[in-house]
């Protein structure tokens, strides 16, 4: 996709963010508006649209994404209390960047999903 994706362009280091763990096929890093006292996002570094498309076309790397988000949810200090993990999808979801990415979202009670 390359330099029309935000994402991308933040894997490619041509758009700062405040990167938390890097695998050879991953990013994580601060969401830019957390909703959260932690709020990071993983991604592929190879271009998805959503999860479904991910899920569909690479499911190891789908798995890639979960294993780097469970450890940053270690780092995080998250594992004890519990956390969010969560894919926007599309319109009805509320997907804003169509760069597949999984919301690591904790320290703190968030209360239910669907208010
Ligand atoms: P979603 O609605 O699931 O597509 O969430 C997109 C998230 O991306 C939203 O929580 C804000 C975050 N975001 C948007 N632009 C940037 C950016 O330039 N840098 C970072 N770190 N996060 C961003």
């Amino acid at each position: 996709m390359g330099s029309d994706c935000l994402f991308c362009r933040i894997v490619a280091g041509e758009i700062p963010a405040t990167v938390v763990r890097e695998t050879p096929t991953t990013l994580a890093f601060r969401d830019i508006d957390p909703k959260a006292p932690v709020h990071v996002l993983v991604v592929p570094k190879e271009h998805y649209a959503d999860v479904a498309t991910l899920g569909q076309g690479d499911p190891a790397l789908a798995g890639e994404v979960l294993a780097t988000a469970a450890a940053v949810a270690e780092d995080e200090g998250l594992l004890g209390d519990g956390f969010r993990l969560m894919f926007n999808t599309g319109a009805y979801g509320g997907q804003e960047v169509f760069h597949v990415h999984a919301h690591v979202l904790g320290g703190a009670p968030l209360g239910p999903m669907l208010a």
